[in-house]
């Protein structure tokens, strides 16, 4: 996506590319958008590369992002490129890799909280005084502009095929958000959405449960960047509005997609991703048609791989262990 100055956007068009294995189990033919292979590694650039240079382009000098890791990593390969300088806010549980990779990115780290909610009410404070700029991972509508350019490019791909559905993982909600912007501007607002959330990061479920926006109490998930305790509004409103279909799986399975895509795929990506892929590893596409709740499935499925940096393979190892999956 060009933005209004015509600037050189920071994200790249990721392949779309069918997934033999994928397309076996689901029954229907599956889509991969590769958004692992973006720059460092997940969607993420595409809303904060479009925020920063906005931002920028206004006369912001100076960023504090908080983040699970991947949109701190986004943020900090954006203010790189920018030639500004990006402080990232990280809850304690971030591992140590990312944190480093944070910084050869040229950016400052700290470290505040147990979870990404603390990092972000530190953030906060940090920002109140005049200077520098909050990014919010999710919450903005920068970000749900740059993330539509993942269906601008998906439309310019499938021509005047029409997907049937598409498979979201949901932390705060921004890339939901951003793919209904894109659905809408492409006329494809009719296409069902299965958003994938792990059980103790579940918010949207949890919202869409109540009836009204509602905080979870901790983040329990291993899927830490799936980790927001409160859905944005404006996901909410989508989730609403729009053919959202909410679906929780728990951990092991989000951790057995991961595994299983690793084996169908060579692509390692983190357990946020995974909760998406189960979608079809561990059969939701078909019971949610069985149950009459997914309607049939007339275009190809677009199984959204978001990606992830926080993971490699001793890490997927531990994390099977503490799930007693070994
Ligand atoms: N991760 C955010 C929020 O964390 C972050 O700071 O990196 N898949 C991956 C690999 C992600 O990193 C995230 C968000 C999501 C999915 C969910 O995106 P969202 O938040 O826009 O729904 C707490």
């Amino acid at each position: 996506m060009m933005n209004s100055r015509n600037e050189i956007p920071l994200h790249i068009v990721s392949p779309l590319k069918e997934s033999l294995a994928l397309s076996k189990l689901a029954g229907i033919q599956v889509l991969m958008k590769l958004e692992n292979i973006q720059p460092v590694g997940s969607f993420k650039i595409r809303g904060i590369g479009h925020f920063c240079q906005e931002l920028a382009k206004q006369g912001c000098k100076k960023f504090v992002c908080s983040s699970g890791g991947n949109a701190g990593l986004a943020a900090a390969y954006a203010c790189r490129k920018l030639g500004l300088p990006a402080t990232i806010v990280v809850p304690e549980c971030t591992p140590k890799r990312v944190i480093l990779k944070l910084q050869e990115l040229g950016a400052d780290v700290v470290v505040a909280g147990k979870v990404w909610d603390d990092a972000d009410a530190y953030a906060h404070r940090m920002t109140d005084a005049p200077g520098s700029v909050y990014i919010s991972p999710f919450n903005h509508p920068l970000l749900w502009e740059g993330h539509s350019s993942l269906i601008l490019e998906l439309k310019d791909s499938l021509g005047n095929q029409k997907p049937g559905a598409l498979v979201v993982a949901v932390g705060g909600g921004g890339l939901l958000a951003g793919l209904v912007e894109g659905i809408v501007k492409v006329g494809w607002s009719d296409v069902p959405i299965i958003a994938m959330e792990t059980l103790g990061a579940h918010c949207l479920n949890a919202a869409l449960e109540a009836g009204k926006s509602v905080s979870l109490p901790d983040i329990t998930s291993i899927a830490k960047c799936l980790g927001a305790k409160t859905v944005c509004d404006r996901a909410l409103e989508c989730a609403r509005k729009y053919k959202v279909i909410s679906v929780t799986v728990d951990d092991r399975e989000a951790l057995q997609a991961v595994e299983m895509f690793l084996e169908d795929e060579l692509m390692l990506v983190e357990a946020a991703c995974g909760a998406a892929l189960s979608a079809v590893y561990s059969g939701h596409i078909q019971r949610l048609q069985k149950e009459g709740k997914l309607e049939k499935i007339t275009g190809p499925l677009i199984m959204i791989v978001c990606g992830g940096s926080s993971i490699n393979l001793s890490e997927l190892q531990n994390f099977k262990s503490q799930l007693g999956m070994v």
